[in-house]
C-alpha cells in the first residue's frame, strides 16, 4: 500500500542510558535511519527525526547499585555520553532529549491517564517475589537461583546466561533476592494491563493484509506472535525508578519502561515543537495528523513493541496515527562473535572517535556497506580496511581528487566550458540521470547497502572516464577537449557530493566546498 503523505517523522529507537553506545547501535538503527532523513531532507521533504535516552528500567537500577550511586547519577553520565557520541558521528536529530525530562513524565503519565481512564486497562492480583530485608518487590532480574535447565547456579529471574532459556522467576532452584540475599517470600501485588488480546484481530487485519511491505523479518515476527496469540500485558511495576503511576493509592508502583519509553517519541516532539513553534509547527500535527507518516527505525529485538504493543496503545487512545513501517534490522557481529556489553566485545564509538578522529565517515560507510538488512552480519576490521583502501580512497577518492587536481592544473581551478559532447560524455550524463533513479528507488524501499553500492558505482563511471578519455594525454593538443572531458568530470563529482551526502556527510561537505557549491 503506498500513498501520498505530506511529511514524514521519524524515530529511532531511544537506547538505554545504561553505558555507552557500540558500533551495533549505530548499524542496527542510527545510520540508516539518519541516512533516510538526509535523504528525505534532499528532496525537500518535510521531516522530523526523533531520537532520545531511554532513562528507566532494571539494567539501570542494577548497575546504579553495583557502583554505588543513583539512577540519575548513570543516566546523566550515559545520556551525555550517547548525546555527544551520536552527533560526532553526523545523526543528524531534530530533538534528542530523555525520559527522566519533566514533560517525558508528565505526558507518559497523562497517556495512561487517558486509557485508564477509558477503560482500556484491566487490573489484576498476582503474586510476586518479595523481598522482606529490603523491603521491596523484586523485578525478574533481582532474582538469583539455579536453573532448572542446566544447573547453573547464577541464572535470573528472567534467563539463564549460561544456556540461554528464558525463565520466570517461579522456575528457579532455590531463589535468593540479589539485593538482600535472603530467600524472598510471595506476595500479593495489583498491576495495570493491556489487554492485547482485544486488539488482536484489528492488528491482524492492519499487519498480516494492510503491510504485507514490511521487511520480511519483521512481518515474519508479527505474524508468528499474532499466531501463538496475544496476552495481557503488565503496563506497571513494582519499583522506585520510572514514572509514577498516576493513580491514587498507587504508591511505590511506576509505569513499565516498555510503557513509558516509546511515548518518549512523542515527549521529544513536543519537548522540540514547544521550543521552536516557528520552525516545526504543533506537535499535534505530527502524531495527529493523517497526511504524517510515521517511520520507526529499530533493532530485530525491538519489533514487538512497535508493531504490536505501541500501536495498541495508540490506538487504545484513539487520537494517534498508527507507523507506516518499521524497518527493523537484524544484529551486527564483530569478529565473528556477538557484540557484548558485559563481555566488553564491542567497538564503542567514542572510543573509535579517539582512535579516528576524523574518520566518521569511513565507519558509516562500512557500516552501511555491509549494513545486517536481512540477516545477522559481521564486522572486521580486515573488512574496514579493504573498504577503505579499495573503494572510498581507490575510487570515490581518487576520482574526486583527479578531477580537482587536473581542473587546477589547467584551468587554475575554474570550471572550464564544455564544448561539443561525444556519445561517451552524453553517456555519462545519462548515467546520473539513470543512478539517481535507482539510488532514489532503492532509498525509498529501505535498501540502504544496495543504494549505497550503486552510488558507488557511479564514482566508478568517472573513474573509467577519465582513465578512457586520458585528458593528460589530451593536454598537448587538444585543450579544448581537455575543458569538455573536466567539465563533465566536474558535473559528475557534483553529483556525486548529493548523492553521497546521506551516506558520507562529512565528505560532501568537503566537496561541495571544494566545488564551491
Ligand atoms: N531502550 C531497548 C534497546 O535499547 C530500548 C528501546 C526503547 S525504544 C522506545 O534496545
Ligand atoms: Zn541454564
Amino acid at each position: 500500500m503506498s500513498r501520498q503523505f505530506n511529511r514524514t517523522l521519524i524515530t529511532s529507537a531511544l537506547p538505554y542510558a545504561n553505558g555507552p553506545v557500540h558500533i551495533g547501535h549505530l548499524a542496527g538503527v542510527y545510520v540508516p535511519a539518519d541516512i533516510y532523513v538526509r535523504y528525505l531532507r534532499l528532496k525537500g521533504e518535510e521531516v522530523l527525526f526523533i531520537g532520545g535516552s531511554d532513562e528507566h528500567g532494571i539494567p539501570i537500577t542494577i548497575k546504579a547499585r553495583k557502583e554505588g550511586v543513583t539512577p540519575q547519577d548513570i543516566v546523566d553520565r550515559y545520556h551525555g555520553l550517547i548525546k555527544k557520541s551520536f552527533a560526532k558521528f553526523g545523526i543528524s536529530f531534530d530533538v534528542y532529549s530523555r525520559t527522566t525530562s519533566q514533560i517525558h513524565r508528565q505526558t507518559a503519565a497523562d497517556f495512561f491517564r487517558v486509557l485508564y481512564d477509558k477503560g482500556q486497562f484491566i487490573d489484576q492480583e498476582s503474586k510476586q517475589y518479595y523481598d522482606e530485608e529490603a523491603g521491596q518487590f523484586l523485578a525478574d532480574r533481582y532474582i538469583v537461583g539455579t536453573c532448572p535447565i542446566c544447573g547453573n547456579d547464577r541464572a535470573y529471574g528472567d534467563q539463564c546466561e549460561q544456556c540461554g532459556t528464558s525463565l520466570s522467576p517461579t522456575e528457579l532452584i532455590n531463589p535468593k533476592s540479589a539485593l538482600s540475599g535472603s530467600v524472598p517470600v510471595m506476595r500479593k501485588t495489583k498491576h495495570w494491563y493491556l489487554p492485547l488480546d482485544k486488539h488482536e484481530a484489528w492488528l491482524r487485519q492492519w499487519i498480516l493484509e494492510d503491510h504485507k511491505e514490511w521487511r520480511s523479518n519483521v512481518y515474519g515476527q508479527c505474524k508468528s506472535w499474532l499466531d501463538m496469540g496475544l496476552q495481557p500485558r503488565a503496563v506497571s511495576r513494582d519499583l522506585d525508578w520510572g514514572v509514577p503511576v498516576p493513580l491514587p493509592n498507587a504508591e511505590g508502583k511506576v509505569l513499565y519502561v516498555w510503557f513509558d519509553a516509546p511515548i518518549g517519541y512523542i515527549s521529544n516532539t513536543k519537548e522540540l515543537c514547544e521550543k521552536q513553534p516557528d520552525k516545526y509547527g504543533d506537535w499535534q500535527k505530527w502524531w495527529k495528523d493523517e497526511d504524517t507518516r510515521l517511520v520507526h527505525f529499530i533493532g530485530k529485538d525491538n519489533i514487538v513493541f512497535h508493531c504490536i504493543v505501541f500501536p495498541a496503545m495508540l490506538k487504545a487512545d484513539g487520537s494517534y496515527i498508527l507507523p507506516d513501517n518499521v524497518p527493523a534490522n537484524e544484529f551486527l557481529n564483530l569478529e565473528g562473535d556477538k557484540i557484548s556489553t558485559s563481555r566488553n566485545w564491542a567497538v564503542w564509538l567514542h572510543e573509535y572517535l579517539q582512535d579516528f578522529p576524523d574518520k566518521q565517515d569511513v565507519l558509516r560507510y562500512v557500516l552501511t556497506a555491509n549494513a545486517p538488512e536481512t540477516k545477522d552480519n559481521d564486522f572486521t576490521w580486515r573488512d574496514f580496511q579493504a573498504r577503505n583502501n579499495n573503494e572510498l580512497v581507490a575510487i570515490y577518492g581518487n576520482f574526486v581528487n583527479r578531477t580537482l587536481v587536473l581542473t587546477q592544473k589547467y584551468f587554475d581551478g575554474n570550471v572550464p566550458e564544455h564544448k561539443e559532447l561525444t556519445d561517451y560524455d552524453k553517456e555519462v550524463f545519462a548515467e546520473i540521470e539513470n543512478s539517481k533513479l535507482k539510488i532514489e528507488n532503492l532509498l525509498d524501499n529501505f535498501k540502504f547497502r544496495d543504494a549505497l553500492r550503486e552510488t558507488m558505482n557511479l564514482a566508478r563511471v568517472g573513474n573509467k572516464y577519465l582513465a578512457d578519455t586520458e585528458p593528460w594525454k589530451l593536454a598537448k593538443t587538444d585543450m579544448a577537449r581537455v575543458g569538455t572531458i573536466l567539465n563533465v568530470s566536474l558535473q559528475l563529482c557534483a553529483n556525486l557530493a548529493i548523492a553521497f551526502e546521506p551516506f558520507l556527510p562529512f565528505s560532501s561537505a568537503k566537496l561541495r566546498n571544494m566545488l564551491n557549491i
